[in-house]
C-alpha cells in the first residue's frame, strides 16, 4: 500500500528530470550531426584552411545543427583509405580524388590524364558542368559518397631534391619520383619519363630528406605548405596535371540530412571552394619568387615534348581502353 504513492512521485520526478535535460545545451549538443572530415593535407594548405570556412558558413547557415570536426595531416585516416571508410559509413567527409575514383570507376581514369585539363577555369567549367554532374551520379552510385564540390588542388610540378638538366621526358629517365600510391598515380610518374615510387603524402618530406626518392610533384602552394622547398633544390615547371579534389560526404551521413540542411552543407562546400581557388591561384601566380628567394633552381623545361609524350602513353595505355566513348571529346570542347 505505502509504496505507490511515493513511485507515482519518483515517476513524475523522473520526468520533471528528463524535461529539463532535454532542455539543456548539452542534449541540443547531441542532437547535431557530427561531420568528420579527414585529409592528408597540412594545415597551412589552402585546401585545409577551406574546410574552416566550410564549418564556419555552416555554424552561420545552420546553428546548431551540424558539429565539423577537421582532422588534418592524415591523422584520422591515411591518404587513400578515406572514400572505402566513407562507404562503410566509418568517416563522414573527406577531399576524394579522380584517382581514388577511378580505382573504383576504371572509366574516369581519364580525369586522371596528364595533360587533359587545360587551366583552372576549364577545370571549374568540367567539374562544376554537365559533366561533373554525371561523374557525381555515378560515384553516388557506385562509392556510396555524395559529392558536394570540386575545388582547383593546383597545377602540379616536378620537384628535385638535386638539379638536373631536364628539358623532355628522356631526362627524367632514372629518377625515383614519388607518387601517391595508386595505379593511376604511377601511370602518370611513368609517362612523365620517371621511375614512380609510391608513398603516401604525409611521408614524402622525410622521404625528401633522407633520399629515399629523388622528387615529388605537387602544386607550388603544397611544395611552400608542406615545406618540401627545405629539403629540395629544384622546380622544374612542366604543368603536367591540372589537379582537382572533390569534397564529400558519405551517403550514410549526406542521407541523414534533411533537405534544407543539405542545400545548407552543398551552399557551404562552395563558399569553402571558392576561397581555396582564388588564393590558390594567387599563390600560384607568386610562389616561383618566394622560391628563387628560397635558393631552388626554377626551370621551365620544353613542355610541349612534355604534353606530346604524356599525351601519347595515356593514349596508347591499357587506362584509355575503359574510357567512356566520346567523353575526352567532350572535356575538350568544355570553354
Ligand atoms: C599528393 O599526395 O601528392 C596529393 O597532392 C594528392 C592529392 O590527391 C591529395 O590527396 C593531396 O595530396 C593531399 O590533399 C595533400 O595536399
Amino acid at each position: 500500500m505505502s509504496f505507490r504513492p511515493i513511485a507515482r512521485l519518483t515517476l513524475a520526478a523522473a520526468c520533471a528530470a528528463v524535461a529539463l535535460v532535454a532542455g539543456t545545451p548539452d542534449a541540443l549538443a547531441q542532437a547535431r550531426q557530427t561531420l568528420r572530415i579527414s585529409t592528408p593535407a597540412v594545415p597551412d594548405d589552402w585546401h585545409t584552411k577551406m574546410l574552416y570556412v566550410f564549418k564556419e558558413e555552416l555554424d552561420k547557415s545552420a546553428p546548431g545543427r551540424f558539429d565539423v570536426q577537421i582532422h588534418h595531416s592524415g591523422t584520422l585516416f591515411k591518404q587513400g583509405t578515406e572514400p572505402a571508410a566513407m562507404a562503410r559509413g566509418n568517416l563522414e567527409m573527406a577531399m576524394i580524388s579522380m584517382q581514388d575514383i577511378a580505382k573504383i570507376i576504371p572509366e574516369y581514369s581519364l580525369f586522371t590524364a596528364g595533360y587533359l585539363i587545360r587551366d583552372p577555369d576549364h577545370l571549374m567549367k568540367v567539374y562544376d558542368g554537365a559533366i561533373g554532374q554525371e561523374i557525381s551520379a555515378k560515384v553516388a552510385e557506385k562509392m556510396d559518397i555524395a559529392i558536394l564540390q570540386a575545388a582547383y588542388l593546383g597545377t602540379r610540378q616536378v620537384n628535385l631534391r638535386e638539379p638536373r638538366n631536364v628539358r623532355t621526358p628522356a631526362d627524367l629517365a632514372g629518377v625515383k619520383l614519388r607518387m601517391p600510391g595508386s595505379k593511376e598515380w604511377l601511370f602518370l610518374g611513368q609517362a612523365l619519363g620517371a621511375n614512380p615510387t609510391p608513398l603516401a603524402f604525409n611521408e614524402v618530406y622525410l622521404g625528401l630528406k633522407t633520399g629515399t626518392v629523388d622528387g615529388q610533384d605537387n602544386p607550388l602552394p603544397t611544395v611552400k605548405s608542406a615545406k618540401f622547398y627545405e629539403v629540395t633544390k629544384q622546380l622544374i615547371l612542366t604543368s603536367h596535371l591540372v589537379d582537382a579534389v572533390f569534397l564529400s560526404v558519405s551517403t550514410k551521413a549526406w542521407k541523414a540530412m534533411n533537405a534544407d540542411d543539405q542545400r545548407k552543407v552543398k551552399a557551404a562546400a562552395m563558399a569553402g571552394a571558392k576561397f581555396n581557388n582564388e588564393n590558390r591561384i594567387k599563390d600560384e601566380n607568386e610562389l616561383v619568387e618566394f622560391f628563387k628567394k628560397e635558393g631552388l633552381q626554377v626551370v621551365t623545361p620544353d613542355v610541349g615534348a612534355f604534353r606530346a609524350a604524356v599525351q601519347k602513353a595515356y593514349l596508347a595505355s591499357e587506362l584509355s581502353k575503359d574510357w567512356p566513348q566520346g567523353m575526352l571529346e567532350r572535356v575538350n570542347a568544355v570553354r
